[in-house]
């Protein structure tokens, strides 16, 4: 059963004839939820109009130059019943496309406020009906000399990403705002130094304004941020000198998530747009050609984009002609998951390091306190916790494990916040167990089982997948015996756990039956050398013998 379904532009604020500048989808393009129909430019911001709901595109209403307006139909889609099923879509497709997407008129309503002594206040403007949304990202730091409407911070609510662009020219003395923090309408973002910049109003008839910075929503790449997606992109290790951060960058919404996915620095694009905007296809073109560029001399860091690594096309496989098949699309988690996971396969010089861990004393232990716990209802034990906290004291004790690349800089950490992968209906996701060095083990084994069930339900939020410093993957309740796991950067180890299992030991005498647990430690060469690795392991593996070292 399918069901043709209108797009329409949501509400967007005060204006209206605002002219479609970027058309992205075409006629049979197969669309999901939140991904970008068309971008429209006013003068006062650029927004992207997410789809509200999944299927085929089976007419496409507008062209570039068309104004629209709120209520204007920009496309119908066939919305096959899988896709009216999934959550996001159901609720989109009841609540109209104005919860899909609500429009972020920069500077409309929150104009900058002089905060006294030469001071400008620039604030959250007016998202629509958005509060709390977590900021994803922050572009300007002090001392940046900033325009008006150059980007400012990126906020990702779960149904939108937006910029909000700055409302007044000056430099930046003081940043309120940082990853993770959640602002709402209002919110104190930055303070300026300098004479409030007139805000040029420039009536609608004026056409599109290269000038203005996007303040809109977009496209939701939410969940995924999550799955192995590195926190920090790429591109904090390329190396070609790239203009200042803050630097003007015109690409709207979604151009900028599709660049954050694929780790590129917008800095370095060409843009084909009208004056001077990045375009998607723009990004695409820059990947290509990094991806294509003969490899440059060697350098410390590896550039962005697996530095011109020289690979052939896809093989392209009419795979029907030798029986039937079925094409099923990624889902968005594992769309984004395999594209950090493909960067840190090709730019992480990543060894695989195993150890058994005798962990017979510590099961019997983890067993003798659950059965305790079930009288007073105390939260379960798992294996997961305690090697969540053996994992913490063992990078106490190398710290290069507990670091990142930064260039030619290790940045070492000193707070302890363990991600562990967990295994979704939609795919691999890594929540974070922040601080874990200051919690017990009770209360990691409760952490970690209220994060793998809102894992499991597409409940957790960005902050939640953020930070972390190092990665348990533990496929210790399936199976397996060992594996390699691919380092999710920019973090330089994880650690693999397979099931454990009764495995004869010597004991200089005689054979004893012990539990057996197989460790899989994947470093980056980079940072850590075998004898090193091989040192944290037999430590990691001495911590799981005997727990009392722990506390030492
Ligand atoms: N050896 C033997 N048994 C183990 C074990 C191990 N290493 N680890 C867990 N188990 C047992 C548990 O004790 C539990 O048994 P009971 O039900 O009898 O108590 C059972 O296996 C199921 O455990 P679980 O895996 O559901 O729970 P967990 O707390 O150990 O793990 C989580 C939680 C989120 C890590 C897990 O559910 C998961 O998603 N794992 C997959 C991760 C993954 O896909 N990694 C690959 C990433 S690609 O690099």
């Amino acid at each position: 059963m399918s069901q043709l379904i209108e797009v329409k532009v949501p509400d967007i604020g005060d204006f209206s004839e605002v002219p479609v500048i970027d058309v992205c989808v075409k006629v049979g393009d197969r669309i999901e939820v939140d991904d970008p129909i068309c971008t429209l430019e006013s003068d006062k911001a650029t927004m992207d109009v997410p789809a509200s709901v999944a299927g085929v595109v089976k007419e496409v209403r507008v062209k570039v130059g068309d104004r629209v307006s709120e209520g204007s139909v920009l496309v119908r889609v066939e919305a096959d019943a899988a896709a009216l099923d999934e959550p996001a879509a159901a609720v989109n497709a009841a609540a109209g496309p104005a919860l899909a997407s609500a429009a972020a008129p920069a500077q409309a309503s929150m104009p900058s406020v002089p905060a006294g002594a030469g001071l400008i206040e620039v604030r959250v403007p007016d998202i629509g009906d958005f509060s709390d949304v977590p900021v994803i990202d922050v572009f300007v730091r002090p001392g940046d000399r900033v325009q008006v409407d150059d980007p400012l911070v990126t906020l990702e609510s779960d149904k939108a990403t937006m910029d909000v662009p700055s409302s007044a020219a000056g430099v930046v003395k003081e940043v309120r705002v940082k990853l993770g923090d959640r602002v709402s309408q209002g919110s104190l973002i930055v303070l300026l130094e300098g004479a409030p910049a007139a805000v040029p109003v420039a009536p609608a008839s004026a056409g599109v304004d290269a000038g203005r910075a996007p303040a809109a929503p977009a496209v939701a790449p939410l969940a995924a941020a999550a799955a192995l997606a590195s926190t920090a992109p790429a591109e904090a290790q390329s190396l070609p000198p790239v203009p200042p951060l803050g630097s003007k960058v015109h690409a709207s919404p979604s151009v900028r998530a599709y660049a954050r996915e694929l780790g590129v620095d917008l800095r370095k694009v060409s843009p084909s747009g009208p004056n001077g905007r990045i375009l998607k296809a723009d990004v695409t073109a820059f990947v290509k050609g990094a991806l294509s560029a003969p490899p440059a001399a060697p350098v410390a860091a590896a550039p962005a984009l697996g530095g011109g690594l020289d690979l052939l096309p896809w093989p392209k496989v009419d795979f029907a002609k030798f029986g039937e098949i079925e094409v099923k699309p990624l889902s968005r988690i594992k769309k984004i998951s395999g594209q950090n996971l493909a960067r840190n396969w090709v730019m992480i010089p990543a060894v695989t390091y195993h150890e058994d861990a005798d962990i017979t004393d510590l099961e019997a232990f983890r067993v003798q306190l659950n059965k305790e716990n079930e009288k007073g209802g105390g939260a379960k034990l798992t294996m997961l916790a305690f090697l969540v906290k053996a994992c913490v004291k063992a990078l106490q004790k190398f710290p290069e494990f507990n670091a990142s690349l930064d260039g030619d800089n290790l940045v070492l950490k000193k707070y302890f916040n363990i991600g562990f992968a967990a295994d979704t209906p939609n795919g691999l996701v890594v929540p974070v167990i922040k601080n874990a060095d200051q919690k017990s083990v009770y209360e990691i084994a409760q952490e970690s089982g209220d994060l793998a069930k809102q894992a499991r339900e597409g409940k957790l939020k960005p902050a939640d997948m953020q930070g972390a410093c190092f990665t348990i993957s533990s496929l210790g309740g399936i199976g397996g015996t060992y594996f390699a796991p691919i380092v999710n950067a920019p973090e330089v180890a994880i650690l693999g756990v397979n099931k454990s299992a009764m495995k004869p030991v010597w004991d200089g005498k005689q054979f004893v039956p012990r539990l057996i647990l197989p460790l899989s430690l994947t470093a980056d060469h980079r940072v850590i050398d075998g004898a090193l690795a091989t040192r944290f392991n037999v430590y990691l593996a001495q911590l799981l013998a005997d727990f009392r070292r722990v506390v030492l």
